[in-house]
């Protein structure tokens, strides 16, 4: 990849779009292309082709998705399903017709079985049942994975997919209904202490176990991934330990400086009750994680107390 080369990423106002942008300007790749979601709607196919065609972007990343926790995934699999598969559709067969010669296809670790064996080896993918609150999207994600695999299986195209764990950082949604655990409980316990409340509520049981990325550490990996990966076979992203939600939610009281109890509301769902990567292959490539989860959660929580008006 040459630092002159023309990089579409698309998605560069969400958490890990903007997380990518940062990480090819710090390196100083100079041509990036990026379009908000007024100047293109990615749902719109003959819209994303003539953006390809008068663009003619070389490499590119697929980083825009519908994206969402646990509730809003259950309550909207119409929206989760057709809107990605829109966007992937549009935006890798676009890339295709217009000679983009690689692209990233970002998946996510909720492709794989409710049940798989833990640490989840790439070998897993459709081998079993998928987790109900989050099936419409994952099938989505399946789905550009199987077409980033058809497109190198049938022209050849140098198109690969990453698994990214459960991600975090800046730019991430901290809305309480539609955003993923860690951001929910940076807000509600960053509440909770300025209401000089006793307790937070989590939902479900508090017992599941989830890796955490942080979104820098994972731009660091799709940047590596497109210097030095050219397998049409997945690839796992994470950091390669997990933690409990109670736990988590410990962890953030105390950066914050929460001392009150913990309830649990169990009207809400667990999930899968356990979702860790095996990194492997990624390690045997070269690449680790370097953020821990404790300085992670410090930084970001500074991010929310500069960005997200409470
Ligand atoms: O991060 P999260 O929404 O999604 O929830 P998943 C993780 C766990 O945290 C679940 C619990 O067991 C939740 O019940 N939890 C506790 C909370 N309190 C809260 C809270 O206030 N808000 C939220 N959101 N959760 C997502 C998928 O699954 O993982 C997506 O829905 C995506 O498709 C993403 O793949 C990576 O980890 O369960």
């Amino acid at each position: 990849m040459q630092k002159e080369q023309s990089i579409y990423v698309a998605g560069h106002r969400g958490m890990v779009g903007s997380a990518i942008i940062r990480k090819l300007q710090a390196l100083g790749f100079g041509s990036i292309l990026t379009r908000t979601r007024e100047e293109l709607d990615l749902c719109n196919s003959v819209a994303v082709r003539a953006f390809f065609e008068a663009e003619k972007p070389r490499i590119m990343v697929v980083a825009a998705a519908k994206v969402g926790g646990i509730l809003v995934n259950h309550e909207k699999p119409v929206e989760f399903l057709l809107e990605n598969l829109y966007i992937q559709n549009n935006l890798i067969s676009s890339a295709y017709e217009t000679g983009v010669e690689k692209l990233l296809f970002l998946g996510s670790s909720c492709i794989y079985p409710k049940f798989a064996p833990q640490p989840i080896l790439e070998s897993a993918l459709l081998t079993g049942e998928l987790e109900p609150t989050n099936e419409a999207y994952a099938i989505a994600k399946i789905a550009g994975i199987k077409l980033c695999q058809a497109y190198a299986r049938e022209y050849g195209k140098n198109f690969i997919s990453a698994m990214p764990t459960n991600l975090y950082g800046p730019n991430d949604n901290f809305d309480l209904h539609t955003s993923h655990v860690l951001p929910a409980l940076i807000r509600k316990v960053h509440e909770a202490r300025q209401k000089g409340e006793n307790s937070i509520v989590l939902w479900g049981t508090g017992r599941p176990r989830r890796e955490f990325l942080h979104v820098d550490d994972l731009a660091s990996a799709c940047v590596f991934l497109l210097e030095n990966y050219d397998s049409e076979e997945i690839i796992n992203v994470g950091y390669g330990e997990d933690v409990t939600i109670c736990k988590l939610a410990e962890t953030i009281c105390e950066v914050v400086g929460f001392t009150g109890e913990l309830d649990f509301d169990s009207s809400k769902p667990d999930g899968t009750p356990r979702k860790l990567l095996d990194l492997s292959r990624l390690i045997s490539l070269g690449w680790k994680p370097r953020i821990s989860l404790l300085e992670g959660i410090r930084s970001t929580y500074q991010w929310f107390l500069q960005n997200v008006p409470t």
